[in-house]
């Protein structure tokens, strides 16, 4: 195991990302490890305010996530929906009994006017995890994907309530422009010795963070330190709908194209060996390795192997 003094931050979506930096959270110090999360799926039910993203690797770092799902609570029960349907309504989105009160705390303190980012602080705090755990605005900010099907959907209805099986044609960040990147964010990225771009998916999970105004400002000026971690073995995404709608989308599913993506951003691409043919030829630094995570010792040592490497990459 790697112990390093590196101060490092992981912007981080979704279950990939969640599974790096459970790793990571485990060979780093805990005041060496920030968390910049994405709030983009983050949507009004019933009057809740629920933050998928930011729960799946809140209850990862706290070791209570539903392993079988990746995201909502391990042992969680289903009353509530149960009730729900009782009642005639459609409960397309499935919110445990106990993932509720993460839900009811986080709308109840936004409606008394505090920071979701102060609210994140506090349900980390509440569930014994240490790390800080940073959304990446305070501000509202919406994943919109365009379909051909059926034309504009927020995104949780496209991705769950039809399991994101409409064609896409064009996704957008509704209040971008005016969102705020927070003052922590923007310190952690000015301070950070290494950024890593989790194996999250690239549109949907990172590319909110980056739309923030400022956030890929900051990012290029750290230039020499920004590293990603490819989410895709043997030619496609481990989980979620990147395989299909990237293409969708005219991008590539390669470590080419991920570069490309993410261009003038990066120093450095780990990608899975199987993706070897893939191998970007110029532009960054490759660290070829096992990036499938199927256990937490697989985690751990993606994540450590990533950490000494990324030790040799600084320009
Ligand atoms: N994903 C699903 O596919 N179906 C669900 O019913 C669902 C419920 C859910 C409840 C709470 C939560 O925090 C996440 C939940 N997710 C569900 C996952 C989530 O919507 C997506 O994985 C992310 O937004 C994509 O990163």
């Amino acid at each position: 195991m790697v112990l390093t003094s590196k101060k490092v931050v992981a912007l981080a979506g979704g279950v990939g990302g969640a599974k790096l930096v459970y790793g990571l959270s485990k060979v780093l110090p805990f005041d060496q490890l920030a968390i910049v999360g994405n709030v983009a799926d983050d949507f009004g039910l019933y009057g809740l305010h629920i933050s998928p993203d930011l729960d799946t690797v809140m209850y990862t770092l706290a070791g209570v996530a539903n392993p079988a799902t990746g995201w909502g609570l391990a042992g969680d029960s289903w009353q509530m929906l149960d009730m729900l349907s009782r009642y005639g309504e459609d409960a397309w989105f499935r919110l445990g009994d106990r993932d509720l009160a993460t839900h009811l705390l986080r709308s109840h303190w936004l409606a008394e006017g505090i920071t979701l980012t102060e609210i994140t602080a506090r349900l980390m705090r509440g569930l014994g995890s240490p790390f800080r755990l940073l959304p990446v605005t305070d501000d509202p900010l919406s994943t919109i994907v365009d379909t051909v099907e059926h034309g504009a959907l927020d995104f949780q209805e496209y991705f769950v309530r039809h399991r994101w099986l409409p064609t896409v044609k064009k996704v957008w960040f509704r209040g971008a422009e005016q969102a705020r990147m927070t003052g922590a964010v923007a310190e952690a990225l000015r301070t950070a010795d290494l950024i890593i771009f989790c194996p999250s998916n690239p549109v949907l999970s990172i590319q909110p963070v980056l739309a923030v105004p400022g956030v890929r400002e900051a990012i290029e000026r750290r230039r020499g330190i920004c590293i990603a971690v490819s989410p895709f073995v043997g030619g496609k995404a481990v989980k979620g709908p990147a395989s299909k709608m990237m293409p969708e989308l005219g991008l590539e599913i390669t470590p080419r194209g991920l570069l490309q993506y993410y261009a003038g951003l990066l120093d450095g691409l780990v990608i899975d060996e199987s993706d070897q043919q893939e191998r970007p030829v110029e532009g960054a630094a490759v660290l070829l390795t096992k990036t499938l995570m199927q256990t937490d010792e697989d985690k751990i040592r993606l994540a450590d192997v990533i950490l000494e490497w990324s030790g040799s990459i600084r320009g």
